[in-house]
């Protein structure tokens, strides 16, 4: 006799409607496509840095959220190719740019020389608004880097297995699902001890920053005592 009522009183307490089966909570955050969508932006905090590349505008508003990136959608920036406040192995790094006006997820995203390197690089988050810049490190910790914030980091290694840019001329190349995204080469006589080599804001194209003339060493103090602007605006050349 009781247990009817008393079901239905215990299912009261427990905050359910007897009536119409167990309540269930919309997910939280979930319910508006605009949350969803400043959700996954927000995972893309280490790659902003805003430091006057044009357009850097933050997280874009596309609702299709992040693609994969394609030939002309990033650029090799800047790259520190001989750093001397540290070992190569330490300070090496690259610079890209977003140029695509679109969310990018670089996650899969290879540095690779025309020779035998080839290194995947990892990421906290892959993901890169339009306008904005990430730096891929050899070593991870700017208390061993010369003092670079880094957002992605790569195996540094010669002659195959990993990354390295030689002090003497090399390629670097990015690449993403066996599609070449951007090219650099450059020159011994370009590459300065402790100074990384930039590319001029004038020349931010993917077959811009082909051209020798477009690259130059930059002047911005690092923390490590090495000269680079790594996450922020090239110097013009
Ligand atoms: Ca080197
Ligand atoms: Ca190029
Ligand atoms: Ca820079």
């Amino acid at each position: 006799m009781c247990y009817t009522f008393c079901m239905h009183m215990l299912l009261l307490l427990l905050g359910c409607n007897p009536d119409q089966g167990i309540f269930v909570h919309p997910y939280p955050g979930r319910d508006t496509g605009d949350q969803a969508d400043s959700g996954g932006n927000g995972a893309s905090g280490g790659g902003y840095i805003g430091d006057g590349y044009p357009g850097n505008n933050g997280p874009s508003s596309d609702d299709d959220g992040p693609r994969s990136p394609s030939p002309g959608d990033l650029l090799i920036s800047e790259m520190m190719i001989n750093p001397a406040s540290v070992y190569d192995e330490y300070g090496e790094w690259v610079e890209v740019v977003n140029i695509s006006g679109e969310d990018l997820d670089l996650y899969g995203l290879v540095l690779a020389d025309e020779g035998v390197d080839s290194g995947v690089v990892s990421f906290s988050s892959s993901i890169l608004g339009p306008g904005d810049v990430m730096v891929f490190c050899a070593e991870q910790s700017a208390s061993s880097n010369g003092g670079v914030s880094c957002q992605g980091d790569y195996l540094y290694q010669s002659f195959g297995g990993g990354f390295a840019m030689s002090n003497g001329g090399d390629e670097v190349i990015l690449g993403f699902d066996s599609v070449v995204l951007d090219v650099v080469r450059y020159s011994g006589s370009q590459v300065v001890s402790g100074q990384s080599l930039g590319l001029d804001p004038d020349c931010m194209s993917t077959s811009g920053n082909d051209s020798s003339n477009c690259w130059c060493p930059q002047y911005d103090a690092m923390s490590g005592g090495d000269q680079g602007s790594p996450g922020k605006s090239n110097d013009g050349c």
